[in-house]
């Protein structure tokens, strides 16, 4: 089932569940290699979402700004090869909702535990706005918001389940976009958390 956000924005509903266990397999590698860190904002405050990466360029966040950086800062090293069911996924996932040659370089891996959010923001440190991005939901559920291009437009409240997929694109890319406070119940395979993987062109 696809459900339409907007112009060029859709969820696919339990797209990725078919693949969820491979999925977790992969995620528990890359977790080893590029532990899951809370990142500061360039103003000083600590990100309530954990973040780990995958993939030749991994995003970054401290003193000196946003950007991708093909060193993970943590470990000194190459963050972690992307595994191919990702990669596979998400070029899936991007055709399915019409972005064909989907090619990302990046995927940023957030961990939200309960009450962990992640405030209006736009996605804007990529070089080419022209690609779409992919994100795919894991474990807990989370109300998504979907704002407009001003961070004071009306934003929409869209739930994101278990195994959900959105892929946004074309008119839709630069739109402000957060999540909820995580709450509400553990989910039965991933406890309570919420592992969030999004798919860049990044470089
Ligand atoms: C997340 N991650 O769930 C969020 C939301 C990020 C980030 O925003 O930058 O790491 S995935 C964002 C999303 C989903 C569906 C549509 C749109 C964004 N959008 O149209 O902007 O960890
Ligand atoms: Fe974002």
């Amino acid at each position: 089932r696809r459900t339409h956000l907007g112009p060029e924005a859709w969820v696919l509903r339990g797209f990725a569940l078919p693949h969820v266990e491979t999925l977790l397999a992969a995620l528990a590698a890359v977790e080893a290699a590029a532990p899951f860190r809370h990142m500061r904002t360039p103003g000083g405050l600590t990100m309530s979402a954990a973040l780990s990466g995958c993939g030749a360029l991994g995003w970054t966040s401290g003193p000196g700004g946003y950007r991708y950086s093909p060193i993970d800062p943590e470990s000194g090293r190459a963050w972690p090869p992307m595994p191919e069911a990702f990669d596979r996924l998400a070029r899936e996932a991007a055709s399915a909702a019409g972005f064909s040659g989907f090619a990302p370089d990046a995927c940023l891996i957030n961990r939200y535990l309960p009450g962990s959010r992640m405030s209006l923001h736009q996605d804007r440190n990529e070089r080419d706005f022209g690609a779409p991005i992919v994100s795919v939901s894991l474990g807990m559920s989370a109300v998504f918001l979907f704002g407009g291009h001003a961070r004071s437009d009306r934003a929409a409240r869209v739930p994101l389940h278990h195994g959900d997929v959105a892929v946004w694109g074309g008119a839709d890319r630069l739109r402000y976009h957060g999540i909820l406070p995580l709450s509400g119940p553990p989910h039965p395979l991933l406890g309570g958390r919420r592992i969030n993987l999004t798919f860049r062109k990044a470089g």
